[in-house]
């Protein structure tokens, strides 16, 4: 009889615990660098719920994470083209947008955008470019154009993004086509520059490629521009490039995945994250743009500038990325030849 009492007493702790843990935590996959500590900490003590931050580093890898449903996320940043596979997968849970009242703050010009319609399924968080930054004292003055990353002059001392969608990005347009080219022989011709660059990489990085440039380790990365933008600020030897011939502009979305378990917690993340005053400080701390117009009244001067924030005339050549449907295929076997080669 007493070893029931404690069997049934340990099987009670144990759903009792399991019940109110999943109701007090929000799992949240992000990508490196994008959120602070303590606006972690502010949303945990505010609230009461844990969050169980996890990061990655490629919208391909955040894919295969919800594809293959090993980990149990409730709140996702995929890229704009992610969103649309992930919708076209089913992968997604719809939004309650009366549980997000912060989604006012957002400038229009990010919503209802192709990828999705109506944000049925994305609210849209920060946005940025794909540039290259370059050591001024290792190199001089650089033109702006995507072949200084293709010049044997630097062969060991340059950085790559380590990311398929990104890569073959710069190869398009150095042979003036656009980021969503799916013409096989247009793609082929794409493959081979990337392939004949490999042995002047030293490193294809996405998390890293900021501090490899810092450090001196190479000397020009390609790379996202918060995290490029931050150190070209902070150390006058850097310069952040946005190329003549064009490249990516990109929205990040927050979404919820649809095997979430903590629906809830996550419309309340979300809406944290959209206020404007939270919105301003992580986009100061990664130094990635906010899409919150609200946000900008909380962000300092200084960092209202034409490096996070580019106007038209500066992005005229770039372009969001698009779901390309059947021709992933293509490019996931061309880009798994070029880094095994
Ligand atoms: C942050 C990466 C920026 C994501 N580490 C580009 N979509």
């Amino acid at each position: 009889m007493r070893f029931l009492t404690i069997v049934l007493f340990s099987i009670f702790t144990l759903i009792f615990n399991s019940c109110s843990r999943s109701k007090n935590e929000v799992n949240v996959y992000v990508w490196s660098d994008y959120l602070s500590q303590d606006v972690i900490e502010e949303f945990e003590k505010e609230t009461g719920i844990k969050v169980n931050l996890d990061t990655y580093d490629s919208n391909e890898a955040l894919l295969e994470k919800l594809q293959t449903g090993v980990s149990k996320y409730d709140v996702v940043v995929p890229s704009d083209y992610m969103v649309q596979i992930l919708i076209r997968q089913n992968l997604l849970h719809e939004i309650d947008k009366a549980k997000i009242p912060n989604l006012k703050h957002i400038n229009p010009r990010f919503l209802n955008l192709q990828y999705d319609p109506e944000n049925k399924f994305s609210v849209p968080f920060f946005w940025g470019t794909t540039g290259f930054a370059y050591r001024k004292d290792k190199v001089g003055k650089l033109p702006e154009t995507w072949s200084v990353l293709f010049d044997e002059k630097y062969k060991g001392k340059i950085l790559m993004l380590d990311d398929m969608r990104e890569c073959f990005a710069v190869a398009l347009k150095l042979l003036g086509h656009s980021i969503n080219e799916t013409d096989t022989s247009i793609l082929l011709k794409a493959k081979e520059i990337l392939a004949n660059q490999k042995k002047l990489v030293k490193q294809y990085n996405s998390s890293g490629f900021d501090q490899a440039i810092l450090s001196g380790d190479v000397w020009i990365a390609h790379g996202w521009s918060g995290q490029l933008v931050k150190i070209a600020e902070s150390d006058s030897n850097i310069v952040y490039v946005l190329p003549k011939e064009g490249g990516t502009l990109w929205i990040d979305n927050l979404a919820i995945p649809k095997s979430a378990d903590n629906i809830e917690n996550a419309h309340i993340f979300i809406n944290f994250l959209l206020k404007p005053e939270i919105s301003a400080r992580v986009s100061e701390f990664s130094g990635y743009a906010t899409v919150n117009e609200t946000a900008k009244k909380f962000i300092n001067q200084k960092y209202l500038t034409k490096q996070r924030y580019p106007d038209e005339e500066a992005l005229k050549n770039f372009e969001l990325m698009q779901d390309l449907g059947t021709v992933t295929k293509l490019l996931d076997r061309f880009w798994t030849e070029i880094k095994s080669q």
